[in-house]
């Protein structure tokens, strides 16, 4: 018999992925524990569906009943970060400066899913996953060789191939193992001593409770793109320069050290957003559907206008509060809360103004309380 296995993960490999693993659809019975944990201790915040079909997450099985195999790969999505361009630009994290994921990934699993059934001689049922299911994607990817899980929580790959990939399942209705494909072991990495994404992490996200876990409420990465509110004014001066998301967990890891860039053109800043975004450029965007327009294909439409200008205005705040508070760009930010319809958003404006103690910043707050419009100064 051919080694199916091994062409598998050379049709894989061509089309980008480079890691490949056959997984089994055994429960991930030594994950429950530390599942529960995290959400014991609530750090899923207001992620309600992480909390949903627990049995599911933890069982493959149950996603897709007629699986009888899963393949998991990972695509890295990584590009070099340029400089800054000057102020007032807030920086996306990589995974979303191109072409949104859920569109890319799901294309190119398609095509390797008619790779396989040629190879095989058999046509299959599949589904495909990628942050797009109840699947515990990270900790199949630890039991089945994809990388190991570091202390940011993220998925190392071997080899250097560093943390800046995308996790994706294809679920098949083939009995893998009547070919000779049997699961993949794990990858043995493993941190040491090494703490620097945690010394780093800007405002104490990931935390040692005998496992290692990120409690999503602190992380700028869920308060930029999951949280639907206000950003708690505590966290507000945390979040710097990051628009959406955050890299720096990453950026510290000295795995990530050698990473190379994406193979996929989709992945580029030229596909999507790039690494930046003209901070007060977006709070010309007026209405949800000309948000959509511009960001529909981006990962960052998921909090849509609402979210992403409401972090817009914290970044303003942080660069106004290092100083770059001249009159004018005071004055946009008071004539945008005049006009804005949405509370949330004058909130978050006159916040940004109040970074300033100009006497010209404290009569634009005083004329933004005379008409009804909340403020919180204190950072
Ligand atoms: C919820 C979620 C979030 C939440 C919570 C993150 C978290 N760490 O729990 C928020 C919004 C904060 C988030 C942020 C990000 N996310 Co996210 N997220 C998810 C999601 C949907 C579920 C993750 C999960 O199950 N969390 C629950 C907790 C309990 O799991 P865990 O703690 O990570 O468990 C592992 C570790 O703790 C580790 N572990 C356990 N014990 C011990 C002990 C030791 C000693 C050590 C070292 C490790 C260790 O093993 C566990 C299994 O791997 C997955 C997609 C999916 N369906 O799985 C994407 C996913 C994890 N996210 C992803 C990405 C890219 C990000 C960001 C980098 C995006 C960004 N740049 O802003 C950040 C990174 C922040 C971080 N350091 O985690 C990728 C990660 C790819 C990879 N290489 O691992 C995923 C897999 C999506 C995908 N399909 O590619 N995310
Ligand atoms: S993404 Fe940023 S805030 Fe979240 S854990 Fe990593 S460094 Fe901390
Ligand atoms: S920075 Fe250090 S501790 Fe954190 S994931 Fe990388 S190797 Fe592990």
């Amino acid at each position: 018999m051919p080694n199916y296995k091994e062409l598998i993960k050379e049709i894989a490999n061509d089309l980008g992925f480079h890691q490949v693993s056959f997984a089994s659809l055994a429960p991930l019975e030594n994950k429950g524990a530390h599942f529960n944990q995290w959400l014991d201790m609530g750090f899923q915040g207001t992620m309600n569906y992480m909390a949903r079909e627990p049995e599911t997450r933890l069982n493959p099985a149950l996603l897709a009943p007629q699986s009888k195999s899963v393949i998991v790969l990972a695509v890295n999505y990584y590009t070099q970060r340029p400089e800054k361009p000057g102020p007032f630009h807030g920086a996306v994290a990589s995974y979303a400066v191109g072409r949104d994921y859920h569109l890319v990934i799901p294309e190119k699993i398609d095509l390797l899913k008619q790779k396989i059934e040629q190879l095989l001689n058999q046509k299959s049922q599949s589904k495909i996953c990628t942050d797009s299911a109840p699947v515990y994607e990270q900790g199949l990817s630890e039991r089945h060789g994809i990388g190991f899980s570091g202390k940011h929580t993220l998925i190392i790959g071997p080899k250097l191939s560093g943390s800046y990939n995308f996790l994706a399942e294809l679920f098949l209705d083939i009995d893998l193992s009547k070919f000779g494909i049997e699961p993949d072991g794990p990858y043995k990495g493993t941190c040491g001593d090494c703490f620097r994404c945690g010394t780093a992490c800007p405002t104490g996200a990931i935390q040692n409770h005998g496992d290692f876990f990120v409690d999503a409420r602190l992380c700028i990465s869920y308060q930029t793109i999951e949280n639907k509110g206000a950003i708690p004014i505590e966290l507000r001066s945390k979040l710097e320069n990051w628009v959406f998301g955050c890299d720096v967990c990453q950026e510290v890891c000295p795995y990530n050290s050698k990473t190379s860039s994406t193979p996929w053109i989709e992945f580029e800043p030229e596909a999507g957003v790039g690494h930046y975004l003209d901070l007060f450029s977006m709070l010309k965007i007026k209405t949800q559907s000309e948000f959509k327009l511009r960001f529909a294909h981006t990962p960052l439409s998921r909090p849509k206008r609402r979210g992403i200008l409401r972090n817009t205005l914290v970044c303003i705040g942080n660069e106004i509060a290092n100083g770059q508070d001249d009159k004018f760009y005071l004055q946009k930010l008071f004539d945008f809360a005049s006009n804005e319809a949405e509370p949330l958003l004058r909130e978050h404006a006159a916040w940004a103004i109040a970074q300033s103690n100009s006497a010209f910043a404290n009569d634009l707050i005083s004329k933004l309380r005379a008409k009804e419009v909340e403020v919180n100064k204190i950072n």
